[in-house]
């Protein structure tokens, strides 16, 4: 160990595997271009060479890889959503993240806590009722527990009858999880990058090439690419990047923020949320309590942290977790959310040929990582849509096939 330390210290040039090699030169085109080097982006690049043997792939990110979203969320992953469409979406995730250590040969810390939605009103049990009927029907561990439940499964909860918000009961979906988010991005950019994927950092998109209605190439702060398909995955930038294809998002960028406290003992196991208190909470494997509420009131493209929302935040923890009172926050912080009128993804084809989208992520967007890159690898490596996204495409919006689901995205928005 002391030899090996010295020899690091000592060494002119790095002596270790690098996790990355260094970036390579751009080549002059490629086969697929993915703009945006969050989970999203890179977890498509891997399934494309693994699944499909596609490796003349580009990944294009103009900051560092897992710096978005991808390295701002509370990653949360379950799969308790309200239409049919969703659950089986999201189902589909949580069995890919179940095994995403193995498979990456690189652990995510993924551990599985249990997620509670508590119910504060006869609506919001009413919602939580539905959403377990859902649930059950395609196989998906729900169910709803009472006030009486909640006492043996979460002790260290105030639920007493004496404050502004009692809680009645909760929707109890038992897979619900947490992972090391920066560690989903990386895992996936590791494994792509050893079977043939160049990952660009630094290289921002600046204009995209469009000739006869198909993508030829991207512009880039480092020069041109051609291309014969690119795919955005840019997250709070989606209706940006595709202004720049020529067609319009039903998008709106809003921030959404979050905080951690100073570690703590661990106390708390499973991941609490509460819709009608706007707020939630999980303690990660450090620690520390996760935590955070709806978005910003206002669309706004930035992610400037609030004391309006911490103080929003700690009036309603400290209603469900009064003992908390004197405990400090580390950190807060925020992203940029794309969010869609019906609180679900934009994923698939778009008006432009060989030009696809994985979009409106919102505040919902980290638990299908794995679903999303297998899914969208499968649709630019065969030109055809998979059922399972069929109901998130783009054109849903002027079909009014909606996939509504704002009871279930998040905390209430
Ligand atoms: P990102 O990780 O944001 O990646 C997009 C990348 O594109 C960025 O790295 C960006 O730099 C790059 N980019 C942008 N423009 C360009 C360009 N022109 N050229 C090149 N690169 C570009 N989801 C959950 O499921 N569970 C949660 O608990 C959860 N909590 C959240 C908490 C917060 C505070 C936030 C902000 C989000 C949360 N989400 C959650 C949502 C989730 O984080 C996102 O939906 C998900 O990370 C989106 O992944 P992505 O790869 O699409 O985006
Ligand atoms: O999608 O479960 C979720 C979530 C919780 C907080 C933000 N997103």
């Amino acid at each position: 160990m002391a030899f090996g330390l010295i020899k690091y210290g000592l060494s002119p040039s790095y002596p270790g595997k690098r996790f990355l090699s260094r970036q390579p030169e751009l080549k002059s085109s490629y086969d697929v271009v993915i703009i945006g080097g969050g989970g999203h982006g890179l977890a498509c690049a891997y399934y494309l060479a693994k699944n499909h043997g596609v490796k003349n792939v580009a990944v294009l990110e103009k900051g560092y890889i897992g710096g978005g979203n991808t390295g701002r969320n509370t990653a949360i992953i379950r799969s308790n959503y309200l239409t049919p469409e969703g659950v089986a979406f999201y189902d589909e995730s949580v069995r890919l993240f179940q095994g995403l250590s193995e498979d990456l040969d690189f652990n995510i810390l993924y551990t599985e806590r249990g997620h509670f939605t508590l119910a504060h009103t006869d609506a919001a049990m009413r919602t939580s009722r539905w959403r377990a009927e859902v649930n059950k029907h395609l196989g998906v561990n729900s169910e709803v527990v009472d006030r009486e439940d909640l006492r043996k499964l979460v002790p260290c909860m105030n639920l007493s009858e004496d404050v502004r918000h009692p809680v009645l009961g909760a929707l109890y979906h038992p897979p619900g999880s947490i992972a090391r988010h920066d560690a989903v991005a990386w895992g996936y950019a590791g494994r792509a990058a050893e079977l043939g994927v160049e990952i660009h950092q630094g290289t921002e998109v600046t204009g995209l090439e469009i000739e006869g209605g198909r993508i030829t190439g991207v512009v880039t702060n480092r020069g041109h690419v051609g291309c014969g398909k690119a795919m955005q995955a840019v997250a709070g930038l989606s209706g940006v990047m595709a202004a720049k294809a020529g067609f319009k998002l039903p998008i709106r960028t809003v921030p959404l923020q979050a905080c951690v406290s100073m570690p703590l003992k661990p106390f708390l196991d499973p991941i609490i949320v509460s819709g009608s208190l706007h707020i939630y909470i999980s303690q990660g494997s450090r620690g520390e309590l996760v935590m955070g509420g709806s978005t910003d009131p206002y669309p706004r493209y930035q992610t400037r942290s609030t004391l309006d929302f911490m103080e929003g935040l700690m009036a309603h923890i400290l209603e469900l977790f009064p003992f908390l009172a004197d405990v400090p926050v580390l950190r807060q912080w925020a992203g940029m959310t794309d969010m869609t009128p019906d609180f679900s993804p934009v994923m698939g084809e778009t008006p432009v040929k060989n030009y696809y989208i994985d979009s409106g992520w919102g505040t919902w967007g980290f638990k299908a990582t794995p679903v999303c890159g297998k899914r969208m690898a499968e649709t630019i490596a065969t030109a055809r849509v998979p059922e399972l996204l069929q109901p998130f495409r783009l054109s849903r919006f002027e079909e009014y096939h909606l996939v509504g689901e704002k009871g279930a995205a998040s905390v209430g928005h």
